[in-house]
């Protein structure tokens, strides 16, 4: 029998999935967006929900591991951060079946196509091990022609102590810094202080996110060239209807991304990509 099971679950009116493992550790995905909004490991919640997040079937939601495809941020025409993540997935497996993963299911509408002229259906697969969440994004380009598209796993990681947060594996990488609006290198380990936002070529080995006692290693397909930290900073925080002002402290972005050059996949192609989280 599998060490998985899935069960159907309302969180704030919102229908969604749980995956538990027998070990106890279990995650939460909603099917708006297909949005992850909790990973419980070791007794302990490892993301940052927002408790302002607005579940209201509409909007995007904050926190959690927000799906940003085809576009990422406003780098496009596309509402931010594209489609999505504020569209109604599908569950694609059966809560009674024995099951090795959740699978969530997103195909190209007719609201979605007068946005964006081509045909897909994407997957969200979510794997849960003791310790490890995994989530891999597959696109097959259902349409006759290529597509472009960018990604971005946006994963909210909840920490304890923002002010002695290390996020090593980063150095020597150049990195695009949004706040600066410049080209910059790497130093060392990652320090957050104020606004950070800062698009990075992903490195080759996984990160490792050092919160005091509790290690995060953060791992992401090859195939996926770039990785976003984001932190808002107490200004910018205030300023997010969605978020308290003092949520900064207790999040930090690191998304597995493909933000500078667009995936191509040419008709009928399929693409995988993923990232993991896994305690040390
Ligand atoms: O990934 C970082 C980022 O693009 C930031 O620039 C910031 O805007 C963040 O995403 C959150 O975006 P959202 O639309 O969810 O408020």
């Amino acid at each position: 029998m599998s060490d998985l099971q899935i069960s159907a679950e309302s969180f704030h009116h919102q229908p969604c999935l749980r995956l538990r493992h027998a070990c106890g550790d279990s995650v939460l995905v909603a099917l708006h967006g297909a949005h992850i909004l909790s990973w419980t490991s070791d007794g302990r919640e490892r993301l940052y929900l927002s408790p302002h997040a607005l579940f209201d079937g509409h909007s995007a939601l904050r926190g959690g591991v927000p799906l940003c495809f085809p576009q990422f941020n406003m780098r496009g025409p596309l509402p931010k951060h594209g489609f999505a993540r504020t569209s109604t997935w599908t569950a694609g497996t059966a809560t009674d079946a024995e099951v090795d993963a959740l699978e969530l299911q997103l195909h190209s509408s007719p609201a979605m196509l007068a946005l964006w002229p081509h045909a897909f259906s994407a997957t969200l697969r979510v794997e849960l091990a003791p310790g490890i969440l995994k989530f891999a994004f597959s696109v097959h380009n259902t349409g006759s022609q290529p597509l472009d598209f960018a990604l971005a796993l946006h994963s909210y990681l909840r920490v304890q102590n923002l002010a002695h947060l290390e996020l090593h594996g980063l150095a020597a990488q150049p990195y695009w810094d949004d706040v600066a609006q410049t080209n910059r290198l790497e130093p060392g380990v990652v320090q957050l202080e104020g606004e950070v936002d800062r698009v990075y070529q992903a490195p080759a080995e996984p990160l490792i996110l050092v919160d005091g006692a509790q290690q995060l290693r953060v791992a992401q397909s090859e195939n996926l060239a770039d990785t976003v930290v984001w932190n808002p900073g107490a200004a910018k925080c205030a300023s997010i209807a969605d978020m308290p002002a003092d949520g900064y402290l207790q999040m930090v972005c690191v998304e597995a991304a493909q933000v500078n050059t667009p995936i191509t996949l040419a008709a009928d192609a399929h693409w995988t990509g993923w990232q993991s989280l896994s305690l040390v």
